[in-house]
């Protein structure tokens, strides 16, 4: 990994645009804040960019009011984080034309390598981990940068609760915890304040549960009726699919999530033995072991059938090698 490399361009310049994924989730925001925060604490130009909207929920993120939607002039380097390609970040243009240099920060395991230079750690928890350990005595880590730091690990370990939470990740939410944040604080602000709308959404998606493959394989559906009845945000369905994940017995849980371009937004999980980023790759999507989503092109009913029976092939088969 290319650690020295990245501490030479940050200390060789001077203005640096941080940016991440559409569709931006806690540690895609709080990584972006915390490595905007740390560069402006020992005096570089930073801009935070993400071309999508952020959910209310993070708004109490410090700089989070400092995040633009568009590019707005050259930087000196673009640091990417938490984006498996360039194609998720969602900009019109070539990055090129912004900076002559791309970082690639990320701990997806179909991360295709796009930068100038990549930091690619797929046992990470979560990029916020991976930027804790680059900014770990170098710059001081104070109140601001450590709540995003710890929002970040705290919302792609589920709170502690998915497999990708190590002893690591633990010793470094205690340090943070050190320096200020308090959990009770930060599980308020993103787990447990839900909207009236979000509920009756939720409560219209439960009605669409099925189970099949002898109880092992659950999904949802999510239209654009349903969004529009409730007058949900998008953000109101982040973590629906765990009630699918969550039933006993049930080892893969699959939501389908109507989109603008009738375009079907498909979300994988699975709890103990199913690669689902393998399922999302056979779609042209990606993730991680666990947790993983594609975007197909067919209307609803066609991409349930044609993904629930590539997600029952791929439980077959990971199975018979289970038992062999
Ligand atoms: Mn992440």
């Amino acid at each position: 990994m290319d650690i020295t490399a990245f501490y030479d361009i940050v200390e060789n310049n001077d203005s640096f645009m941080i940016t991440s994924h559409i569709a931006p989730d806690g540690d895609s925001i709080g990584s972006v804040l915390a490595m905007t925060l740390a560069l402006l604490k020992i005096g570089k130009k930073a801009f935070p960019v993400i071309n999508d909207v952020i959910p209310k929920k993070y708004r109490f993120l410090p700089g989070s009011n400092l995040i633009a939607k568009e590019i707005a002039r050259k930087y000196d380097a673009i640091i990417v984080l938490d984006s498996g390609d360039i194609e998720r970040l969602g900009f019109s243009k070539e990055l090129n034309e912004y900076s002559g240099l791309i970082v690639n920060i990320d701990h997806h395991k179909s991360n295709v390598s796009f930068g100038d230079i990549n930091i690619v750690d797929s046992g990470a928890s979560s990029v916020g981990e991976i930027i804790y350990r680059l900014l770990e005595g170098k710059v001081e880590i104070d109140y601001g940068i450590a709540l995003n730091l710890y929002t970040s690990i705290v919302t792609d370990t589920g709170s502690m609760k998915y497999s990708n939470t190590t002893a690591k990740s633990l010793k470094i939410l205690a340090e943070l915890v050190d320096k200020g944040v308090k959990p009770d604080y930060v599980s308020r602000q993103v787990f447990e304040k839900r909207s009236l709308s979000s509920l009756s959404l939720l409560k219209l998606v439960l009605d669409t549960l099925e189970i099949t493959a002898d109880g092992k394989l659950a999904s949802l559906n999510i239209t654009k009726d349903m969004m529009e009845v409730t007058g949900a945000m998008d953000e109101d369905t982040d973590g629906i699919i765990n009630y699918a994940r969550e039933i006993d017995g049930v080892e893969v849980a699959v939501i389908f999530k109507e989109s603008e371009k009738s375009l079907i937004k498909v979300g994988f999980r699975s709890n103990e033995w199913v690669d689902v980023r393998k399922i999302a790759e056979v779609f042209n999507g990606g993730g991680h072991l666990r947790a993983a989503g594609c975007n197909i092109k067919y209307p609803l009913e066609k991409a349930r059938e044609i993904v629930l029976n590539t997600v029952k092939m791929h439980m077959a088969e990971e199975y018979r090698e289970r038992c062999n």
